[in-house]
């Protein structure tokens, strides 16, 4: 049995310990390696160990990198599936082997002490020699290993050679969900271990929430000193534990770490430490005695260039997004990433789930048969990976977490791992989602469990329950964000999870004709992949926020600002089928209060005033304004405007509101008029305040405060007046005129702009959350191959049956065109006619201008996209875009830019000519057809038309997040009904 199908860890590397810097020397042999690729071991160069070996043939390749980022090699992508036949322990014949050799010289001193060689992760398996002598092997790719190396340094040309596999039998732990890429692919660092110096430490800092204050203790291979300057301790490390007396504890809100270092007589180590003590308890998960609620993310280790050698600047770029988007905190799925990134979370505050690598998914494909995880044989290689995470991450104050791994089922092995961990390290809970019946877990933790599903959870009471994961970003979404916070914030056990994903993993590459792109599976030749699944993040590969991290930002808002008894939810129906509910399907914007001024002309009619979300009665008997969180908010009209109110709801865990600055602003018809600060008390966690907005001045059309808070000063993580929360309140209500009623011919333009005519429009591009629930039912039903069958035109009337061929529901659809000189007026009744199974894509129409009208205003919500179901983040405003920055660039071109409860929209040319469309509706505007979005594959497939294409509707399908969990919730799902939508159309300019 060759070294590569040895189940064991490897051989020759020390004891694991603590990552750490101290003031021994060290040298960084990052850089520039000489290389060479050989499809296999048998094809590998001998001798490559050898000081005489020539390497000038050979390539160069930066240390650290993944070698297929850099032209040898493909990356591959599989999720679940192993790219290799299921037989462990051994792997394919076929296995690239990269051979690295670096020659090196050192001052002379380094030769008079110990030292060590780090590896911090090498990808699948490296032989490691260094000047003839081989130091031994290592598995565990995103794991440490040392090797002892003193002995055999020189002053002059240090030859250091690695040998490094593809494939291992540690490749069948290695089994998550993205690309894989091999090589040296983190830093490599020699360190100087001075005689009498710490090898190792682990510093424990709890924190005594009842006294407020906090315990020391050490763990240290040799006599040491404890100092921290600033509570006024020096101690010899034999003289701990000890009461370090009051301090600031740490939490992932209030960072605080103080500084102090461990000296011996030969080696001082920095130290920032963080006193918090996580405990369970009442079923809760809590941190310094108090419950805390898991606004978090799933983070991979992956660039668009680099592959999974991400750049410190680029880890550092993630955390000051997470924190600029109100999540507190992260899984390090599937493995524990690079060590600085610890720091990171220590340093701006995030809590961590530090997850271990080990993923054996693929054994689910053969029914979990020979599954490590249950294997005997691999027991030590399961210590080995749990002990190597663990020391080498044991002194983090952010980590409230240990997890086992992800998707390796269940088995002995793991069970050893967490019976390890407790036994080395009390002080946290150990966390692995598939131990589905908690028999060696301390908290119970599912993946995208449904909102039915948590709320049945939420009603009992055992552990503390998490979802690892939930929410799925992939493409357009997630949706139903909303409802999980809800069931978070309902029970006590519920707390909250880790959305899937941080980012896309996409390969930045570029076409022939230079056009950048990025590439998932399938796109390098792989025989077996799985396509775009790796492509589910909030953010896009490139760090650019993607609507969905929008959303989420609204939904974790740490402080929230609301009318006075609002209920928070906007339950939005899109009719049932077979009903007819022409009401129920508009958007909120109809679900007025009782004085809405009612649309006039054939505008649907709003709802009665009992609509369940009416805003409540303020004294005087006007209705109360409605303050709304975000997209759940209702047009309240209101006489006066000197008695509004707000709610100001903290929902830290631990921190007040003094790091909070509040404003308003009010704004007439999206343009401000009036802005001033709101002066906040102190609101404890948990706790609320209602405050009275200043008297508002007079406005003239539709009209909104919008509360917004943010910080009051720098933050190490954002600038003062970063945002961090908003709500709006409506003070007057929107007043419709009259539109013109002459009857008109179907136009083909509008005040001489050529048009398609609008016609009725069901389909759109499925977005991958559609795929796998309602993709298919679409086009079964034939809805992106509607026909239109004229019935009859009379005067501006046209009716027509619109329906799928081989089908026998349809819908009647009745064209109504009014209008004068420089206006038309189109009033749409649409009618189902039969069954129609399934949901709808939308409902509205689809027209078409000319290319030059490209430039974009409108009043209703935005900037960003927004759906039935990811609409919190979407506030009413005035917003101007082109038609080309409103598409979302989602990797797989899909169903992207919607904006919604819209009440006009122009659409202009460069010298300010164009259309104006008044109604109340949802649109979409782009240079290709929902067609063309539907069978692109990559954003280059997209080519700009000379028309661009809009489409008003009525509503949209929610998105749901059925690409892996629960679909559109029924309150968001579009189904067939009677509705109408009118729409009125005016020339702009000349
Ligand atoms: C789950 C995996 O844990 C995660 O790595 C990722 O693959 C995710 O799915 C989908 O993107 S496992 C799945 C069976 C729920």
């Amino acid at each position: 049995m060759s070294y590569l199908d040895d189940v064991s860890p490897g051989y020759g590397a020390l004891p694991p310990r603590a990552a750490f810097s101290s003031d021994a020397p060290s040298l960084s042999l990052n850089g520039d390696w000489r290389f060479h690729l050989s499809p296999s071991l048998a094809d590998a160069p001998p001798g490559i160990e050898q000081d005489t070996f020539d390497d000038s043939s050979w390539s160069t390749l930066a240390v650290p990198a993944n070698w297929q980022m850099h032209g040898f090699g493909k990356p591959a992508y599989t999720n679940v599936q192993y790219p290799f036949p299921v037989d462990p322990p051994y792997v394919p014949s076929d296995n690239p082997t990269g051979d690295y050799r670096l020659t090196f010289d050192l001052p002379s001193a380094w030769l008079t002490q110990p030292a060590v060689l780090r590896f911090d992760g090498i990808d699948s398996c490296g032989r490691i020699w260094l000047n003839g002598t081989e130091l031994g092997v290592t598995r565990g790719s995103r794991l440490p290993s040392e090797f002892d190396v003193g002995s055999l340094l020189r002053e002059r040309g240090n030859v250091l050679a690695v040998r490094v596999h593809q494939w291992s039998s540690g490749s069948y732990l290695e089994d998550q969900d993205m690309w894989w890429l091999s090589g040296i692919f983190r830093d490599v660092t020699l360190l100087a271990r001075p005689t009498g110096g710490i090898s190792d430490y682990w510093l424990r800092a709890d924190y005594d929430h009842t006294t407020g204050r906090g315990y020391l203790s050490v763990e240290v291979d040799g006599p040491a000193w404890l100092s921290i300057p600033e509570l006024g301790i020096l101690r010899a490390s034999t003289d701990l534990p000890i009461d370090a007396g009051v301090v600031e504890p740490w939490t992932a809100e209030t960072p605080r770490l103080y500084e102090g270092y461990l000296a011996s007589d030969h080696e001082r180590v920095p130290l920032r430490i963080g006193f918090r003590t996580v405990t369970i308890a009442d079923g809760q998960l809590k941190v310094n005695g108090k419950r805390i609620l898991l606004k978090g993310v799933n983070r991979h280790e992956h660039h668009p260039d680099l592959g999974r050698a991400v750049p410190y600047e680029t880890a550092l770029a993630d955390v000051l997004m997470m924190k600029q988007h109100n999540i507190n905190a992260v899984r390090t799925s599937h493995y524990p990433p690079h060590p600085a990134f610890l720091d990171l979370c220590d340093e701006y505050g995030l809590w961590v789930i530090d997850e271990c690598d080990l993923e054996t998914h693929g054994f689910s494909e053969v029914g979990w048969e020979r599954n490590p995880s249950d294997d005997p044989q691999w027991e030590a290689a399961y210590l080995d990976r749990m002990k190597r995470m663990v020391e080498r991450d044991k002194n983090h104050p952010s980590i409230i977490m240990w997890s086992l791994g992800n998707e390796a089922h269940t088995g002995r092995n793991l069970a050893a791992m967490a019976s390890w961990t407790r036994s080395r390290d009390s002080t946290r809970p150990v966390h692995y989602e598939g131990d589905a019946a908690c028999e060696y877990v301390d908290v119970y933790s599912r993946m995208y469990a449904s909102h039915a599903e948590v709320d049945e959870i939420g009603q009992t009471t055992e552990l503390p329950f998490i979802q690892c994961e939930y929410a799925h970003a992939m493409g357009n979404g997630p949706g139903g964000l909303l409802e999980y916070r809800e069931l978070f914030e309902k029970y006590p056990r519920c707390q909250g999870g880790f959305i899937w994903e941080w980012l896309d993993h996409g390969i930045r590459q570029v076409d022939s004709e230079g056009r950048p792109y990025f590439a998932y599976g399938g796109d390098f030749g792989e025989t077996i992949h799985d396509g775009s699944f790796v492509i589910d993040g909030l953010v896009f590969p490139d760090r650019t926020p993607s609507p969905g991290l929008h959303e989420l930002k609204k939904i974790f808002e740490p402080v929230r600002i609301s009318a006075p008894g609002a209920a928070i939810p906007t339950t939005q129906t899109h009719g049932t089928p077979g009903t007819a509910n022409p009401a129920a399907s508009k958007s909120p914007a109809s679900s007025n209060s009782a004085e809405t001024v009612a649309p006039q002309g054939d505008f649907d009619s709003p709802p009665p005033s009992t609509s369940p979300q009416a805003a409540p009665a303020l004294p005087g008997g006007h209705p109360a304004s409605s303050v709304s969180g975000g997209g759940d908010g209702e047009k309240g009209s209101l006489g006066a405007v000197d008695n509004l109110k707000v709610v100001v709801a903290n929902h830290y865990d631990f921190s007040g509101l003094e790091q909070l600055s509040f404003a308003w602003k009010l704004e007439d018809e999206g343009v401000e008029v009036a802005s001033g600060i709101l002066h906040t008390p102190t609101v404890q966690p948990g706790q609320e305040v209602t405050l009275d907005l200043p008297k508002m001045p007079e406005t003239q059309g539709e009209s909104w405060v919008t509360v917004t808070a943010t910080l009051a000063k720098d933050a190490a993580w954002a600038n003062a007046n970063h945002p961090i929360a908003w709500g709006q309140v409506n003070v007057k209500a929107r007043q419709q005129t009259q539109g013109s009623r002459e009857p008109r011919e179907v136009p083909r333009d509008i005040g001489g702009i050529p048009i398609e005519a609008p016609k009725l429009d069901l389909w759109r591009a499925p977005t991958e959350n559609d795929k796998p629930s309602d993709e298919e039912t679409w086009r079964k039903n034939g809805l992106h191959r509607l026909q239109h069958r004229l019935i009859s035109v009379e005067g501006g009337t046209t009716k027509t049956r619109v329906a799928p061929p081989a089908r026998a529901f349809g819908m009647f659809v009745t064209y109504t065109w009014t209008g004068d000189e420089t206006t038309l007026n189109l009033k749409v009744d649409i009618e189902p006619d039969g069954e129609w199974p399934g949901t709808l894509p939308r409902l509205g129409l689809r027209m078409a201008l000319p290319k030059e009208y490209g430039n974009v205003e409108w009043f209703g919500r935005g900037p960003n996209e927004a759906y039935a179901d990811t609409r919190q983040a979407a506030a009413v405003g005035r917003y101007k875009y082109t038609v080309d920055e409103m598409q979302t660039p989602y990797v797989v071109p899909q169903e992207n830019g919607n904006r919604t409860e819209v009440r006009w929209a122009e659409l202009t040319n460069d010298t300010g000519e164009g259309i104006r469309i008044e109604g109340d509706f949802e649109f979409t505007a782009r240079r290709w057809t929902s067609e063309d979005l539907d069978a692109a594959e990559h954003t280059i497939d997209l080519t700009p038309t000379d028309w661009i294409y809009l489409n008003l509707d009525i509503a949209q399908n929610g998105v749901g997040t059925a690409a892996c969990g629960p679909g559109v919730l029924p309150q968001y799902q579009l189904h067939a009904h009677k509705a109408s939508i009118e729409l009125t159309f005016t020339r702009l300019g000349s």
